[in-house]
């Protein structure tokens, strides 16, 4: 009895010291973009980045077609992002660009595949009302194999910064995930 007696305190005190082994790393001006994790440590373990009351992951280690970047920000507890307000624009062109980015393609989860024409975000349900479309876009330009452009990008195609452009949804590119507030 003794045994699992002892047996049962050490268990506790693993329990224990495993949660403070694992302290939260608040923002500091050394890492102004490092997040306080310490509500987040037992849902997300992956490195996200605080932008303004938002938080975000990058996906620039592979490029997948959105519904293969939606799939793995979903896996991971978090949508594809959307953006609700120039601020929210603003920071994440900043930071893709600041990141050496700039000219990159990254999927968010705007898209009209429900609607044509009718582009809401994925990663809430809501209609877009803030927009940053890039001039003549959406276009829903429409290829050879018959594909058409329902998916949302991020792409600087003519040097006026990270524009908002309709894309075929099949097109592997990098993405941004975002994390959904409590
Ligand atoms: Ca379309
Ligand atoms: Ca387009």
């Amino acid at each position: 009895m003794q045994k699992y007696l002892l047996l049962s305190v050490i268990l506790y005190l693993q329990i224990i010291g495993g949660h403070s082994a694992n302290p939260a790393k608040p923002s500091t001006p050394d890492c102004p973009h490092c997040v306080d994790e310490s509500q987040y440590t037992n849902k997300w373990t992956m490195p996200l980045l605080k932008l303004g009351e938002k938080r975000y992951y990058l996906g620039i280690f592979f490029k997948a077609n959105w519904f293969k970047a939606a799939q793995y920000c979903r896996y991971h507890g978090m949508h594809l992002a959307s953006i609700a307000s120039q601020e929210e624009n603003d920071r994440l062109e900043k930071h893709i660009r600041d990141f050496g980015l700039g000219h990159e393609h990254f999927w968010t989860s705007g898209t009209d595949l429900a609607d044509e024409g009718n582009y809401f975000w994925m990663a809430n349900g809501r209609p877009i009302t803030f927009t940053n479309w890039n001039a003549g876009e959406p276009n829903n330009f429409r290829y050879e194999n018959g594909e058409e452009e329902n998916c949302m990008e991020l792409w600087n195609r003519d040097g006026k910064g990270l524009k908002w452009n309709d894309s075929p949804c099949s097109f592997e590119t990098y993405f941004v995930c975002e994390v959904q507030p409590i």
